[in-house]
């Protein structure tokens, strides 16, 4: 924006510039032309006083070019800095159609298993794979709601600096999942997009998860910055083709939808200043992600004391940009606070449980998926003695660990 201010202000200027130079080119050959014929057409044409005085209509008429440069500037300033403007914006939206659909296929990318999870309720039949980091909040967040409805599934840890078990895909984030759907490999992307699927799935299962998928196209576009971006835009959104659940309403509806985008949108972005506030912290925060991601298992020795020591130190230094990126207050701890605070008040303001009401809907399934991910840290620690949240946290963890939403399996 303000390169297209400057370039317009240069443009007016020369614009305005040329023009007063051409006028008065202009004003010099007519006034020599008018002066030899007719000076009364010359007065009049170029001074509205009607005084046949040269000097005063000189003056004149050139304010009046002066004038007209000026606004011929301004507006041909305005047109390039539009022109401009629109030229970054074009190709903003690369896809020619609808967008890119999630991958198929023939045969899964052939990496161990880490952890299965098997709940005997499943009777989906889609042999899920989960490719993670087990304290990613993304990945957090997909578990909760798979444990929560119930669904089986298998674990791929990936090593979060080499990355070996996702290099047969071009998407480059975890989570991923894939879906055992008429014998092919249905792959979801980005967190979200998932548990939307899944859950417009489970509502209907008409609906083959393949063509719930297609719901879901992404979109590549350019940023501001002209850097090439990927998004599912309708990722909060559930497929309920017209057919809404008994117990929501549209309002319910739009409510669990705000909350998830918060959940993706604020909260995460509260967890890496605060866990990683000082180094002690930060090493701490890898220790226990090391513990709980059972690094010595899946990873050797030199790779998990890469990843824990220079990992610690990178996220120290990088929590203090995000600090500043995400408008943090200086007191890290406090923004986390506020937040969690904003989600429990607005909670009793409803007089409900959870903000589904009397059972968890996916916003509650996103906001426990993301503070789970923090649960072995100092920072966890401080929030349940500074904030009313543990309440409700360990009711969340109680009903998703008992699969407590099981029952939308048999339909
Ligand atoms: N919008 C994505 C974000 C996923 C994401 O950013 N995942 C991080 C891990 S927490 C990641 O994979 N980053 C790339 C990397 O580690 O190289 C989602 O909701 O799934």
């Amino acid at each position: 924006m303000q390169n297209a201010a400057m370039a317009a202000l240069a443009v007016v200027k020369v614009c305005s510039q040329v023009y007063r130079n051409v006028a008065f080119c202009v004003y010099r050959t007519r006034e020599a032309y008018f002066l030899g014929r007719n000076e009364f057409i010359s007065v009049r044409l170029f001074s509205t006083h009607g005084v046949p005085n040269m000097s005063n209509s000189r003056k004149s008429s050139t304010l009046m070019y002066g004038l007209l440069g000026i606004s011929m500037g301004a507006l041909v300033g305005a047109g390039y800095s539009y022109h401009k403007k629109t030229e970054t914006q074009s190709p903003a939206i690369l896809n020619k159609n609808m967008g890119t659909t999630s991958a198929v296929l023939e045969t899964p990318p052939d990496f161990q298993i880490s952890r299965k999870v098997v709940v005997p309720a499943d009777n989906t039949g889609l042999k899920l794979t989960l490719f993670q980091y087990t304290t990613c909040p993304f990945c957090c967040k997909v578990r909760a709601v798979l444990d929560y409805y119930g669904f089986s599934y298998n674990i791929i840890e990936v090593n979060p600096v080499l990355r070996q078990q996702i290099k047969w895909t071009e998407y480059k984030k975890v989570p991923i999942v894939l879906a055992h759907v008429d014998g092919v490999y249905q792959q979801m992307n980005d967190s979200s997009m998932i548990i939307s699927a899944l859950a417009s799935y489970l509502h209907d299962r008409n609906q083959g998860l393949e063509e719930v998928v297609k719901f879901y196209p992404s979109i590549s576009f350019t940023d501001d910055d002209g850097k090439l971006k990927n998004d599912i835009l309708n990722r909060y959104f559930l497929m309920y083709q017209g057919n809404i659940p008994q117990d929501k309403t549209k309002d319910t509806i739009l409510k669990e939808r705000q909350w998830r985008k918060w959940a993706d949108d604020v909260l995460v972005h509260m967890l890496s200043p605060n866990v990683y506030r000082t180094r002690e912290e930060a090493l701490q925060a890898f220790n226990w992600f090391s513990e709980v991601g059972e690094w010595e298992k899946h990873f050797s020795t030199w790779e998990r004391y890469l990843v824990v020591y220079v990992g610690a130190y990178a996220m120290w230094i990088i929590g203090k940009r995000l600090k500043k990126r995400h408008n943090l207050k200086d007191n890290v701890r406090a923004s986390l606070y506020d937040a969690c605070n904003h989600w429990m008040k607005s909670m009793a303001k409803q007089g409900t449980e959870f903000m589904g009401g009397e059972m968890p809907d996916l916003s509650d399934l996103a906001v426990y998926g993301v503070l789970s991910s923090i649960e072995g840290c100092v920072t966890f620690q401080d929030l349940l003695q500074h904030t009313s949240i543990g309440k409700w946290y360990y009711s969340m963890k109680q009903n998703v660990q008992s699969h407590a939403g099981c029952s939308i399996m048999n339909g």
